[in-house]
């Protein structure tokens, strides 16, 4: 695991803001944005892991490279922040679907929020009914694995382990939204290689509004100053124009629309495709997200996914049924994008 945290604070500036605003830049949103705001200081790291593990896909391996971005994004209301806007994902469809991709065949960067559930691991380490203590016995002096779980874990275990072997697995943290921002930024520029080969699967649930950089406090809110917190936040610049256009243009970009009201999803995802001019988006309700998702294609037509009483009993995994679909539309986007 890297040795950075995305959830610390800077400590230069801890105790004294001494960095001045940035400058006000007149162009577009998102020069505008990348001009205001300053990057995540590790990002020379992730760039240059990033960077080894396409060349290595693109050189040695010939998997396809799946960008999985996952989990929710926060939204600072101070530098030293003791308070941020969340939302609810906790990362299982971008963490389920890695595992599928890594299963049929591709090497997956997963961008994840910073202790959002992450692929194989997840299976054991956000579990309401057990405690990951449980699933070990003492024996001897020694500790085992409770034998009523041994042969789930090895299967899972395998999985993680080939995943692993075969360096097909790179997890990238964020917890702001800007960190996400400019990772996903870097990120995508540098899977410009892979040209059609590159695809992109944005689970993340990323926040539509921001408290920009210039207008953050240093320190904690004090409450006694007003009684009252107004929080007055901008919209966060639509970028998925920009990856499409200028990031990844020639990548494959399946996006996610995310609706709490039935009535309007549809029309939400056509106008998302016709807004973003990418390829997918896999439309989905807050209530039923985990049994029933829909695919969005330019032309309109749409194709609905669910799992049947008895698959939902079962405990199948809506994951297992979208992973193939995506597939089968990325392979259909890399034989038209070959040479
Ligand atoms: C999704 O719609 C994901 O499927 C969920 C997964 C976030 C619902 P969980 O992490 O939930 O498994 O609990 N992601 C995209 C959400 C989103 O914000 N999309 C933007 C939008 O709807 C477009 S990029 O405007």
């Amino acid at each position: 695991m890297p040795n950075y945290h995305t959830s610390k604070p800077k400590t230069e500036t801890a105790i004294d803001r001494t960095v001045p605003d940035f400058p006000i830049a007149q162009v577009n949103d998102e020069d505008i944005y990348f001009n205001t705001h300053e990057a995540p200081e590790y990002l020379p790291e992730i760039e240059s892991s990033v960077k080894d593990f396409v060349q290595f896909h693109h050189e040695q391996s010939g998997k396809p490279v799946v960008l999985v971005t996952s989990g929710g994004t926060t939204v600072p209301l101070e530098n030293n922040t003791v308070r941020f806007i969340d939302n609810f994902s906790a990362g299982t469809r971008g963490a389920t679907s890695a595992e599928y991709f890594l299963e049929n065949g591709y090497a997956v960067i997963f961008l994840h929020r910073e202790f959002s559930l992450l692929p194989y691991s997840r299976h054991y380490s956000h579990t309401t009914n057990n405690c990951f203590l449980d699933y070990m016995i003492e024996k001897h002096n020694k500790i085992e694995i409770n034998e009523k779980y041994a042969d789930q874990m090895l299967h899972v275990l395998r999985k993680y382990k080939a995943a692993q072997d075969s360096k097909s697995l790179l997890l990238i943290p964020f917890t702001t939204v800007n960190q996400y921002l400019y990772t996903l930024k870097s990120t995508s520029k540098l899977l410009q290689i892979l040209e059609g080969k590159a695809l992109f699967y944005l689970a993340a649930a990323v926040s539509d509004f921001f408290l920009p950089q210039s207008r953050m406090p240093q320190h904690k809110i004090q409450s006694q100053t007003s009684g009252k917190l107004i929080v007055d936040l901008e919209q966060v610049p639509k970028f998925l124009r920009r990856l499409v256009d200028n990031w990844a243009p020639s990548a494959m970009i399946v996006s996610f629309k995310l609706e709490t009201d039935n009535s309007i999803l549809i029309k939400k995802a056509l106008g998302a495709l016709t807004r973003y001019q990418h390829q997918l988006v896999i439309g989905n309700l807050l209530q039923t997200r985990k049994w029933e998702v829909v695919f969005i294609r330019p032309d309109g037509e749409q194709t609905w996914i669910r799992l049947n009483e008895e698959e939902q009993k079962n405990n199948v995994e809506i994951e297992s049924l979208i992973i193939p679909g995506v597939m089968v539309e990325h392979k259909a986007w890399i034989e038209s994008h070959k040479h």
